[in-house]
C-alpha cells in the first residue's frame, strides 16, 4: 500500500520537504530564459502562498482558478495555492470566456489567477458571473511584473502551509471527455503523491538527473504529473517552455538533454520526421506516450530509429493519471501493457461479470485513485461495484497484458460486423500518405452503418480517387477485408479537444446532419 501521514500538503512534499532532503540547489524547474532551483521554487511559492491567504483572503477549502500557458509561474501558483489549502482549478489557456463559465459555476470559483496575457476572456466571464469576484494577474514571462508578483516580493520565504488531511481535496480536474459536456472529478493530496510514487516510480524509475519535456497542458493531469509532480517529487527537472507544441519538442530535447518525454502518438510521428532532418533525440531515455493508443508503426519506427523504449499507456483525468502501461523490460507494440502498481484491472460484460482472455469487453479498473465526480450523476455510470469503468473497449490477451480495442462508442456495426474504429485507423496509419486520421461508423441503409475514414493526407499527395482507391486496398490488404472503409473523406485537419484527444463525435454529429 501507499502509506502516508494523516496530515499532507502535497505541495509542501514537493517543495520544502525536497530542500530539506538536500535537493535545495538542484534545477527544478527550466523555462522564462531561467533555471530555478528547489529552493527558489520553494521560496517563491512561500511567499505567493502568503500573498493568496493575507491578501486575498484565501481560505481552505476555496477553489481557485489558475490559467495560462505551461511556464513555471503557473507551477508556483498551483502549488502556493495548494499550500493554503486551496483547491485549485488549473484551466486551458486556449478557453474562451464561455467555457470558463461553465467550469465557474461548476466549481463556484470566487478568485482566478492568471497569466495578464490570457486576462481577457476570464474578465469577461468574470462581468457575468456570480461567483467570480477577482481576476488577479500574475506575469508568466521573465518580468514577473504583475499585481500578484508584486504584492507577493516582499513577503516571507517561510510559509506554515494549511494541515490538509491526506484525503482532503486538492485538485478538481475538468475533463470534457470526448462528448463535449465538462465534468469535474476531485483529487485528494495523496492522490497527487500517490501518481509518483506508483507510476513514475516503477514505471519511469524516475532519478534526480531526468530532464522532463512535454506538450500537454499543465491543465491535464498528463501534464500536471508528467511536467510538474514526477520531477518534484525525485528531485529532477522539468522544462516549462510555451514553445512545447510538438513541432518544438524536438528543439527543446536537444538544449536541454531532455531525458524523459510526455506527449501523444502524433507528436512522436513528427519527431520522427524531425530526425530524417537531423534532429538528435538521443538523450531522451524513454517516451511516453498517451492520450491515443499508440499505433504499432509508430512504435516500431520509433525503437528501430532511437533505439530507446516507446511506453504507451493508458490514464484518464478521473483516475488522475496512468494506471495501465508498458514496461522497460515489458514492452511490446500494440499492447497497453499490464496495470500499474497498486492498480486492478480486468475486462467485463455489461453486468460486471469478467469475460474469458481474448474476448472484448469494458475496461473495469481499481487502485489508489479513482473517479470522485463533482456533485454529477454521470458518477453512477463510472464506478461500478468499486470498479471504474473508463468507457474504453479492452481485451487481454493469454499472458494477461491488456489491448486497447476501442473508446466504447468507436465500435461500428457494420453488416453485422463489429469493426474498432482504432484497428482501420491504425492500418490507415501505416501507410506513408496518411498523416492523421479518424474512423467512425456513419448510417447506412443496406448495412446499418458503414466504416468512414476522415483522412489528413501527407502535403503534397492528391486528395483525389486514386489515393482513396490505393488506401482502401491497403487497408484490405492489411486486415480482415470488410473492415475497410467504404467512405473515405480527405480533410486538412481533424476536430480535437484541447489536449490532443481527435473528436470523433464530432464528425459523427456532422455525419447525422
Ligand atoms: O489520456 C488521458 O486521458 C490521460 C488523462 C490523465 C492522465 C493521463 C492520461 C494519459
Amino acid at each position: 500500500g501507499f502509506d502516508y501521514p494523516e496530515y499532507l500538503n502535497a505541495a509542501v512534499e514537493l517543495t520544502d520537504r525536497m530542500v530539506e532532503r538536500g535537493f535545495g540547489d538542484r534545477t527544478a524547474l527550466i523555462g522564462n530564459g531561467r533555471r530555478r532551483t528547489y529552493k527558489e521554487l520553494a521560496d517563491w511559492t512561500n511567499r505567493l502562498a502568503h500573498a493568496l491567504v493575507e491578501d486575498y483572503g484565501v481560505k481552505p477549502g476555496n477553489r481557485v482558478l489558475i490559467r495560462g500557458p505551461n511556464n513555471p509561474a503557473v507551477v508556483a501558483c498551483w502549488l502556493a495555492a495548494t499550500k493554503a489549502g486551496a483547491v485549485v482549478v488549473n484551466t486551458m489557456p486556449m478557453l474562451r470566456a464561455g467555457e470558463l463559465a461553465k467550469i465557474v459555476d461548476k466549481a463556484e470559483i470566487a478568485l482566478a489567477l492568471c497569466d495578464t496575457r490570457a486576462k481577457d476572456e476570464l474578465v469577461a466571464c468574470a462581468k457575468e458571473s456570480s461567483f467570480l469576484k477577482q481576476v488577479v494577474g500574475f506575469d508568466g514571462t521573465a518580468n514577473h511584473d504583475a499585481e500578484l508578483d508584486r504584492v507577493a516580493l516582499n513577503k516571507s520565504v517561510i510559509f506554515q502551509a494549511v494541515k490538509t488531511g491526506r484525503d482532503d481535496v486538492a485538485l478538481l480536474g475538468f475533463t470534457s471527455g470526448t462528448t463535449g459536456v465538462p465534468k469535474a472529478t476531485m483529487h485528494f493530496h495523496r492522490d497527487l503523491l500517490v501518481i509518483a510514487d506508483a507510476y513514475a516510480k516503477e514505471i519511469l524509475r524516475v532519478t534526480p538527473d531526468d530532464v522532463f519535456v512535454g506538450s500537454p497542458p499543465l491543465a491535464f493531469t498528463f501534464g500536471l504529473g508528467g511536467l510538474a509532480i514526477f520531477p518534484l517529487r525525485f528531485g529532477a527537472a522539468a522544462t516549462l517552455l510555451e514553445s512545447a507544441t510538438p513541432p518544438n519538442m524536438v528543439e527543446i530535447i536537444e538544449t536541454y538533454k531532455a531525458t524523459i518525454s510526455f506527449t501523444a502518438p502524433t507528436a512522436y510521428r513528427a519527431m520522427l520526421a524531425a530526425m530524417d532532418e537531423g534532429a538528435d533525440l538521443s538523450s531522451l531515455r524513454i517516451a511516453v506516450s498517451a492520450g491515443e493508443t499508440l499505433p504499432a508503426p509508430v512504435f516500431e519506427e520509433w525503437t528501430k530509429k532511437t533505439g530507446k523504449p516507446i511506453l504507451d499507456g493508458i490514464g484518464a483525468t478521473e483516475m488522475l493519471h496512468i494506471f495501465i502501461s508498458n514496461r522497460l523490460d515489458d514492452l511490446h507494440p500494440a499492447t497497453t501493457g499490464r496495470p500499474v502498481t497498486g492498480y486492478e484491472a480486468k475486462i467485463v460484460d455489461d453486468d460486471m461479470n469478467e469475460v474469458p482472455r481474448g474476448t472484448v469487453g469494458k475496461l473495469a479498473v481499481r487502485g489508489p485513485t479513482g473517479c470522485r465526480y463533482l456533485a454529477d450523476d454521470r458518477q453512477l455510470g463510472y464506478v461500478r461495484d468499486g470498479w471504474n469503468l473508463t468507457g474504453d473497449a479492452f481485451y487481454q490477451d493469454d499472458d494477461g497484458r491488456f489491448h486497447f480495442a476501442a473508446r466504447a462508442d468507436d465500435i461500428i456495426v457494420s453488416a453485422g460486423y463489429n469493426i474498432a474504429g482504432p484497428e482501420v485507423e491504425a492500418a490507415l496509419l501505416a501507410h506513408a500518405d496518411v498523416v492523421e486520421c479518424a474512423v467512425i461508423g456513419t448510417p447506412d441503409e443496406a448495412r446499418g452503418q458503414i466504416v468512414e475514414a476522415h483522412i489528413v493526407l501527407v502535403e503534397g499527395v492528391a486528395a483525389d480517387g486514386a489515393t482513396k482507391k490505393r488506401l482502401q486496398e491497403h487497408v484490405k490488404a492489411t486486415i480482415a477485408p470488410y473492415k475497410y472503409p467504404r467512405s473515405v473523406i480527405f480533410t486538412k485537419t481533424l476536430p480535437k479537444t484541447q489536449t490532443g484527444k481527435i473528436q470523433r463525435f464530432r464528425l459523427r454529429e456532422d455525419a447525422a446532419k
